[in-house]
């Protein structure tokens, strides 16, 4: 079985763009700079207590009817049926090779297998038995491309046609994202007209996919959204446990499990059960494996259906006015990236639920780069999107988003208006981002601030300490208001509302008032380094071309900050408490 690990899963932004800045870390890092990419999620961390987070109240089910469409193949010989991998033929190598890149992943193979070739029924035992309503609402499939290989967006539609009962399909709405290949024009609707279900609409120009999906929901006349990727293959009975969760709850927003379509071989391969959908900061979306004990201890079963404080965003099905209640995505996500986080903060703290159903199944080919290009830069779009997204959803917690990586990101960073987004979440009466934490991801961690108590001197044994507004060292007391210091994502250090740093002329320590935005006041501190061990426990502050350390001096009790130097242990500092790992 394939293993879809938080580190074996290449489509994803934190899985690849590995921009390993880290070696020129320590001054850069005062300066606002990419987002870091590379984050790994953390490892799984889920008690007894979290429970509640994970599974689903009960419904009673009235189960009325068993609908399953199978497949027999056309041709059991054909290459790739029932999933197997396919190999490529001696001498072809090279125009394999020369393919790839139309789709960043095997077209010359995806070109050789049957269009409606049969995969293996990888659903778990039970699947197969289970009833579903049968009035159940019907729902448009709306599927967006830009520029999509052929053989793989011909097999997606027929998987959805020759899997799907035909009366819960409205319509199959394909939203051509401006696509510049001839194929897609022409051939595409000539093809296609031979199924009266599939709908094309084209953009008029680059929508980006949110923004495509919403043109598809708009022109959508089913009764419930179901939004594919371009490159999939839908498995037996896969659409009618979707419908049936949004059936039973409309505020339910229901995704299949992701299986893979291996980018080399094609085959299709199954994943790993018990699968999350999470993040980690700053806001990677990533998969986290309910631990064994936790599934043991509970009797979770292969079948029973699985809570996700985020989706991975391509596949789901939505209530189609629910959708529109929400307000849909925020339109102002450009191209790629984010909207799956949007949606998810969205969902549970505006009153609904994200789902994985294990009964449904839909594989999709993960790709090492998208294969289109993007109007302006990858990394800096999706760096807005989730600046958009931390500015409407994080509330206090934004600030570990921004502080995350080794760089700060810029959040100076023109984003667009966001008047109507908090317009929207103060209208729909939504819960906290701390309630969201508390409820539905308690196994996140969410540290509000990166260290904190009293600052102790290593050399000295002695703590700062507040006076009037200047910053003294004195005997350690962990009880004295005085004494207390936070240090934020942001690299401030407060005292209350105040923030510590230097007075330019004398180099003293003192208070100035807060402020987010103003790098002035910003230090770097860490409590452990593989980049710069030298630095451990220093606090730095300064930028690339001076580094300056906070330094203390017994004798007069005071402090400064001077020239920094990995030898000096007057320049090592530690907070009573780190949250960082
Ligand atoms: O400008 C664009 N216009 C489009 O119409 C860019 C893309 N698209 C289409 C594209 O042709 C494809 O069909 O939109 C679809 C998604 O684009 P992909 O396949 O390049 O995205 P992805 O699979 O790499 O990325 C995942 O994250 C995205 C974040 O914006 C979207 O939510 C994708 O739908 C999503 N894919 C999945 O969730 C499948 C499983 C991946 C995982 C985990
Ligand atoms: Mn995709």
């Amino acid at each position: 079985s394939g293993n879809r690990s938080e580190t074996s899963f290449p489509t994803l932004a934190p899985q690849r763009a590995m921009v390993t800045q880290s070696h020129q870390a320590l001054a850069e890092g005062l300066e606002p700079a990419r987002i870091n990419l590379t984050a790994k999620a953390q490892p799984p961390e889920l008690n007894q207590s979290h429970i509640k987070a994970l599974l689903p109240e009960e419904h009673g089910l009235h189960h009325v009817l068993r609908i399953d469409v199978t497949l027999s193949p056309r041709d059991p010989k054909a290459p790739g049926q029932f999933g197997r991998p396919v190999v490529v033929p001696r001498g072809k190598e090279k125009e394999a090779e020369r393919r790839w890149k139309e789709g960043n992943f095997n077209v010359y193979l995806s070109d050789l297998i049957p269009v409606d070739r049969a995969i293996e029924d990888t659903r778990p035992v039970g699947c197969a038995e289970q009833l579903v309503h049968d009035n159940l609402p019907t729902t448009s499939v709306i599927m967006c491309f830009v520029d999509e290989v052929w053989s793989t967006l011909l097999r997606s539609v027929h998987s959805v046609l020759n899997r799907s009962p035909p009366h819960l399909i409205k319509e199959i709405l394909l939203v051509d994202d401006f696509s510049t290949k001839d194929y897609l024009k022409g051939n595409l609707d000539k093809y296609m007209s031979q199924f009266p279900k599939v709908r094309i609409l084209r953009l008029k120009e680059r929508h980006g996919l949110i923004r495509a999906r919403l043109a598809g929901a708009q022109n959508a006349t089913g009764d419930v959204l179901t939004f594919l990727d371009s490159h999939v293959e839908c498995n037996v009975g896969w659409l009618e446990p979707l419908l049936e969760r949004v059936y039973l709850s409309r505020k339910k927003v229901a995704c299949p499990v992701i299986e893979v379509i291996n980018d080399k071989d094609m085959s299709y391969m199954t994943v790993d059960n018990f699968q999350r959908g999470i993040f980690v900061w700053p806001m990677n979306f990533g998969w986290r494996t309910i631990p064994p004990d936790i599934v043991a201890k509970n009797r979770i079963k292969e079948t029973d259906i699985i809570r996700c404080p985020v989706m991975a965003g391509g596949l789901f099905s939505i209530d189609k006015n629910y959708f529109f209640e929400l307000g849909t995505y925020d339109p102002g996500l450009d191209v790629w990236g984010g909207e799956n986080m949007e949606l998810s903060f969205k969902v549970w703290m505006c009153g609904g639920e994200i789902e994985i159903i294990p009964c449904s199944r839909v594989g999709h080919i993960f790709r090492n780069d998208n294969p289109y290009s993007f109007p302006k830069d990858r990394m800096k779009t999706v760096e807005r999107n989730l600046v958009r997204v931390a500015e409407v959803w994080l509330d206090e917690y934004k600030e570990l988003f921004y502080g995350h990586g080794d760089h700060l990101i810029d959040q100076g960073l023109d984003v667009g208006n966001l008047t109507e987004q908090r317009e929207l979440r103060k209208k729909l009466k939504c819960k906290s981002f701390k309630w969201y934490l508390e409820n539905v991801f308690p196994d996140l961690k969410a540290p509000i601030v990166r260290a904190k108590g009293v600052l102790i001197n290593v050399a000295l044994g002695k703590c700062i300490s507040i006076e009037n507004t200047t910053a003294t060292l004195e005997d350690c007391d962990a009880s004295s208001k005085l004494q207390q210091f936070n240090y934020t994502w942001l690299r401030l250090i407060k005292h209350g509302e105040w923030c510590l740093a230097p007075v330019p002329e004398t180099r003293a320590l003192r208070l100035h008032p807060c402020d987010n935005k103003n790098k002035g006041l910003r230090w770097l501190h860490k409590s452990t380094s593989v980049f710069q061990p030298e630095l451990v426990n220093h606090i730095v502050f300064g930028n690339y071309h001076q580094l300056l350390c906070l330094e203390g001096n017994v004798s007069q009790k005071t402090l400064k900050v001077a020239a920094c130097d990995p030898e000096k242990q007057y320049q090592k500092w530690k907070f009573e408490k780190y949250y960082e790992d």
